[in-house]
């Protein structure tokens, strides 16, 4: 009898460690990179957010809850992206799949189709009404115009470019026309150049396109094209013109030259999202927008070299135009 008693219970706690395994089954993330992420400040943002999250989450708990994470960069040549995310997928090995590109809900929906347990995150894009996808988008009307009106008020020559890596619905509708609408709003008689680099990375091409423009008197620049932004930069520094930069804080890339940083807070963001995954709080088939107001478009205002490069008076006219759209006395555009 006694034996039997002893062999019930440890059929009992053989029963209960599975159990307890199964609740604590850790959470796999796998983030997807759609590009490199050297030198594109929306991809070293989203990388640094989410490892952040996770480290911070593993400090805490136990091992066997430890959340797992793998980092895919894609690489540049985009026609093997949907592949490579596939992959992932079929691989059945990671819960979420983050990532940050407006082109990725298109990719990820054939995925869920044939995998319809793989979750995506999807930051810097836009869809809705779907149970898998959960995404978040910028208010970057906001931060193309307000990029705008600063190169606007500081060029000399009243000409003033951006330098796209390549065309996409959100360059074509969003980035380029109110970059452009900022720009005339400072001073109508500005003009704004557009040209195209055809690629991420080529830094050689980058710094040829801004040569070109700089000798027909451009004195303000805006690269939106990755490792290719490095070029620009250096073309800038030995003319003498001044570099607009966006996503990330960018004054110490080239001190003196850059006069503005008008940022996107992704890091702040990837962390949040990837804490609220982790929590089971994601609202899944949500869209998410953010932007002046919610603190997640900023334009850098305390930087020691926005202060020493941009003269004060042109400080205060940024400052205040800040102010309006952050109180809503002016709206450029709503999400
Ligand atoms: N931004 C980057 O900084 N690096 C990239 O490699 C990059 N690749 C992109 C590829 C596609 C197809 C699209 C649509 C956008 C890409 N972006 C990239 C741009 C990014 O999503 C965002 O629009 C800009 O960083 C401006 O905020």
């Amino acid at each position: 009898m006694k034996k039997i008693s002893l062999f019930l219970c440890l059929i009992s706690l053989l029963f209960l460690s599975c159990k307890t395994k199964e609740v604590v089954k850790a959470k796999s993330i796998a983030i997807f990179v759609p590009g490199i992420i050297d030198n594109s400040p929306v991809y070293e943002m989203l990388v640094e957010g989410v490892k952040e999250a996770v480290d911070g989450y593993n400090e805490e708990v136990e091992e066997a809850k430890n959340v797992k994470l793998f980092v895919m960069e894609a690489g540049t040549n985009q026609a093997e992206w949907g592949a490579k995310l596939l992959g992932l997928a079929a691989s059945q090995k990671y819960d979420l799949i983050i990532s940050s590109n407006p082109s990725l809900p298109e990719l990820t929906l054939p995925i869920i189709e044939s995998f319809p347990n793989q979750k995506f995150i999807l930051l810097d894009a836009n869809y809705q009404g779907n149970n898998n996808i959960y995404t978040v988008c910028y208010n970057q009307y906001e931060q193309s115009y307000l990029t705008g009106y600063i190169a606007g008020l500081m060029s000399k020559t009243h000409k003033v470019a951006l330098i796209a890596a390549q065309e996409y619905p959100v360059m074509n509708n969003i980035l380029y026309p109110y970059f452009e609408k900022g720009a005339k709003a400072a001073n109508p008689l500005t003009s704004a150049d557009f040209r195209l680099v055809g690629n991420w990375y080529d830094a050689t091409k980058g710094a040829e396109i801004a040569d070109s423009l700089i000798s027909k008197g451009v004195d303000v620049i805006l690269p939106i094209c990755g490792g290719a932004s490095q070029g620009v930069i250096k073309s800038a520094v030995e003319h003498n013109i001044y570099i607009t930069w966006f996503d990330n804080n960018g004054f110490a890339k080239a001190p003196g030259r850059i006069i503005s940083s008008t940022v996107m807070e992704q890091k702040k963001m990837a962390y949040e999202v990837t804490v609220e995954y982790i929590k089971e709080e994601t609202e899944w088939g949500k869209a998410d927008m953010v932007g002046l107001e919610k603190g997640y478009i900023d334009f850098v205002q305390d930087d020691l070299n926005y202060i020493q490069t941009v003269p004060e008076k042109i400080r205060n006219a940024m400052s205040s135009l800040i102010s309006d759209i952050k109180n809503r006395n002016i709206i450029i555009q709503e999400l």
